[in-house]
């Protein structure tokens, strides 16, 4: 198996329509697959070497947080928080350079590629040069971002940041926030350069992101939104809506609505939206979401991380909410860790068991890899997260002679990659058809990892 494949047989996949054997997959030039047909012979095709799954979506990742992993774990003066956390991040964003930015990318994407996940939503707030001015090309640091993801193969939805205020109500931004700030006119400036640049790149596509209500008006939130779906009616649209308490008390302060509420009232959101930490949610605010079809984006490894709470899950998965997982600060890079967590957090906090999942489907992890992978492509608006025609080649192979994976069959399987060990399972890595993972090593890994450590020396010094 090398490069770009035509076709593939498997033995075991996890298809559309559930588990299938024999199966025989053909993808297009394009890199979507053209057809997956169980009961094959296995004929002339590329066989797998273990079972195959649709690649997992990291709907949230702000890349040049992977470099900031593990250096914010030391206790400050007084108590720390998701507050204190933030201003160690500005400290750190401050002398970022686009050549660091994309050297932190790359990294990034190769270690997501390398754990599962074949598709990422970059919510990308960087923008500027230190000073709060644009570069000469207004785009650069968000073209840093994409170049860096389709070197490394990783598909990408890119979500460019609306930022403008420091508070809700229009507060003044503080000194470090100078680099994310642009008025509606100019981050659709960003969004337009992006997508004409990648234009033909089936792998690459464009949304944008109001950063959170703290970091909008009423007024920049609506034109932002109406003029990106004025030209691309499907567009994703991100927010971080509800991930602090304090957020959620403040919005009351200021509008006498929770977050939620207000965002529903104001500039209702629908299946081209991912609310991403939607954490502090009511009861209603949780019926509104699912009842909207937008998808919550949940990053439970950063949510745990940063101490901010925990999704309430059961009752949006009892009204049919849709959902799916992100890497968020990148201090995880593991699929599995996310979903693994966002099981345990309900069981730690409900004192129960096998949550995700219900007694007419009963494996959990059948139950998280399928929703999160169908929940993912939904937020990133791309043809994937699950294997049938018509959608992208995107899949993964589990590593079939694991001791993990031995003697399992179908759902088993999931349920042992997700809560089994600490092993990555994942063996190969398929985007849009082309290999870039082969038999657990990326071919770019070596030169990405010393870019990396080059910028890193270069930040710490
Ligand atoms: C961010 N991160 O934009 O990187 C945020 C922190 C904020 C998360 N929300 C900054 N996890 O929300 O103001
Ligand atoms: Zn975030």
């Amino acid at each position: 198996m090398t490069g770009t494949e035509s076709r593939l047989f498997a033995d075991q996949a996890l298809l559309a329509s559930g588990w299938a054997e024999d199966v025989l997959f053909q993808f297009g030039a394009d890199g979507t697959i053209l057809s997956a047909a169980p009961g094959a012979a296995a004929q002339s095709a590329p066989k797998a070497s273990g079972p195959v799954l649709p690649g997992m979506v990291d709907v949230h990742s702000h890349a040049f947080q992977r470099a900031l992993a593990g250096r914010t774990e030391r206790a400050g003066p007084g108590p720390d928080s998701f507050w204190t956390w933030r201003e160690a991040m500005y400290g750190f964003v401050r002398r970022l350079t686009p050549d660091q930015v994309e050297a932190i990318a790359a990294q990034l994407y190769v270690e997501l590629l390398k754990q599962g996940y074949t598709a990422v939503g970059e919510f990308h707030y960087l923008h500027h040069a230190p000073d709060g001015s644009p570069y000469d090309e207004i785009a650069e640091m968000s073209l840093r971002v994409v170049t860096a993801a389709r070197q490394i193969g990783i598909a990408i939805t890119h979500l460019p940041v609306l930022y403008g205020f420091g508070g809700f109500g229009g507060l003044d931004v503080g000194e470090a926030q100078r680099r994310f700030c642009n008025a509606p006119d100019a981050l659709l400036r960003i969004v337009d350069t992006v997508r004409n640049r990648f234009r033909d790149d089936p792998d690459v596509r464009v949304g944008a992101a109001p950063h959170s209500l703290r970091a909008v008006t009423p007024e920049t939130l609506s034109e932002t939104v109406a003029v990106l779906h004025a030209e691309d009616p499907v567009a994703p649209v991100h927010i971080h809506i509800a991930e602090q308490q304090k957020e959620v008390d403040d919005c009351l302060a200021w509008s006498g609505m929770r977050p939620i509420d207000w965002l529903f009232a104001n500039a209702p959101p629908d299946l081209r939206w991912c609310l991403v930490h939607a954490t502090h949610a009511n009861e209603s605010e949780i019926m509104r979401i699912a009842q909207s079809g937008a998808v919550a984006g949940l990053c439970p490894t950063t949510e745990a991380n940063l101490g901010d709470g925990i999704f309430p899950l059961p009752p949006y998965l009892a009204a049919h909410g849709i959902y799916a997982v992100g890497s968020d600060s990148n201090s995880s890079v593991s699929p599995v860790e996310e979903l693994r967590w966002l099981e345990y957090g309900q069981r730690l906090r409900d004192q129960q068991r096998n949550v995700t999942a219900d007694p007419g489907r009963p494996s959990v992890g059948a139950a998280l890899w399928r929703a999160a992978a169908v929940g993912g492509a939904q937020a990133l608006a791309r043809p994937a997260g699950a294997l049938e025609a018509g959608k992208r080649a995107d899949l993964i192979v589990l590593d079939g002679n694991h001791v993990d994976l031995a003697g399992r069959q179908g759902d088993d399987i999931l349920d042992a990659f997700l809560f089994a060990g600490n092993d990555c399972k994942v063996r190969d890595v398929m985007v849009g058809g082309v290999w870039r993972v082969m038999d657990g090593q990326h071919a770019a890994a070596e030169i990405a990892a010393a870019a990396y450590g080059k910028s890193l020396r270069e930040l710490l010094s």
